[in-house]
Parts: C-alpha cells; structure tokens; sequence
C-alpha cells in the first residue's frame, strides 16, 4: 500500500516512478536509512541490496554522473575515468544538490532535475529485489534490477 503523506522530496521520487508505470511505493520509514548499512538494516536485507546512487563529477566538463552501485561495494574511480576518458571525482554536497535536487543521504536513482549519464553495478543484477533511497534518509523502495536498469536506463558495468 502507497504511503501517504509523503515529504516533499519523498513525493518528488514517487511521482517519477509512476511516471514510469512502476507500481512501487515508496516508505518512509521511522528509522534512518542514511547509509547502505542503516538501510539494510531497516528493511531488512543485506547491505549489497541496498542501491547507493553516488553523484561524481567529470574533471574536465564538470558534468555529474551517476554510479548506482551496490551498498556493499566501493567505487574505482579510475575504471570510471578510463572509460569516460576524463578524470571523475566525488561531487561535493552543493553541487549534488544543485545538480539533482537532493540531498547526500537521500539521494535516488531517478527523479532528478536533469537526466544523468548512469551507469549501474552490475552486482545488483544478481539480486531478485533491492532497495533505493527515494529522495530522503528516511525514504526508500524496493525495486527489481530490471526495473533499475529500466528507469535509469543506466550502463550494467563493473564498478569495483
Ligand atoms: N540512503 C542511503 C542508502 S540508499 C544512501 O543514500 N546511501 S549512499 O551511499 O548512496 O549515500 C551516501 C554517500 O554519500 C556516501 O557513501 C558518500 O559516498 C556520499 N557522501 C557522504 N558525504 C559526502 C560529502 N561530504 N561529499 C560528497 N559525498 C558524500
């Protein structure tokens, strides 16, 4: 069942979903789901399920890319770099908000303000079902690698 009431950025992530013809509902959970472990742990799944969606920032073209990795696993930025042939680095807190219109913590796989280049984990191909932030670190969804792939329409790469 659709949660009601959602908080703004919450409601902001859930429309773009249903624009989406998804069916998933997002919650708002009590308990922080800040970081992959707090999450994981609030819904109750392992922490490689939960779906990081972490903001860089091409070097040169100052363009954001979205990498949508598992919770589990750590970005190498220098694969990422090779294959844009750019240097890529972590974007700062005011450029993911002004570039995404969320918050670090927060922060989903659709529903920003501008599409981004994403590529995808392909980690979380292997699960059945994952959970994503949805726009506040008390917000997420449960989705299907498919679905993710879908809506993001995201490169599946090695990221690790
Ligand atoms: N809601 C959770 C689970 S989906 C979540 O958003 N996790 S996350 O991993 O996608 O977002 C937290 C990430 O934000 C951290 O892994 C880190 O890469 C990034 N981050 C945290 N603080 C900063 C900061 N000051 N500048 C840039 N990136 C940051």
């Amino acid at each position: 069942m659709a949660s009601t009431n959602l908080s703004p950025s919450a409601q902001r992530v859930q429309d773009a979903l249903k624009a989406f013809g998804l069916e998933c509902a997002v919650l708002e959970l009590p308990a922080s789901t800040r970081t992959a472990r707090e999450a994981a742990q609030a819904v109750g799944c392992q922490v490689g399920q939960i779906v990081k969606s972490l903001v860089f920032k091409g070097r040169n073209t100052q363009s954001p890319i979205l990498i949508v990795a598992s919770g589990s696993n750590r970005v190498n930025e220098k694969g990422i770099a090779e294959m844009l042939c750019e240097p890529v680095e972590k974007a700062d807190p005011d450029f993911v908000r002004v570039r995404t219109g969320f918050a670090i913590g927060g922060i989903p796989p659709v529903g920003h303000l501008e599409p981004l280049k994403t590529f995808i984990d392909e980690d979380l191909m292997a699960y059945q079902e994952i959970w994503a932030a949805a726009g506040t670190p008390h917000a997420v969804f449960k989705l299907s690698p498919a679905d993710l792939q879908m809506i993001t329409k995201g490169q599946v790469i090695s990221i690790k």
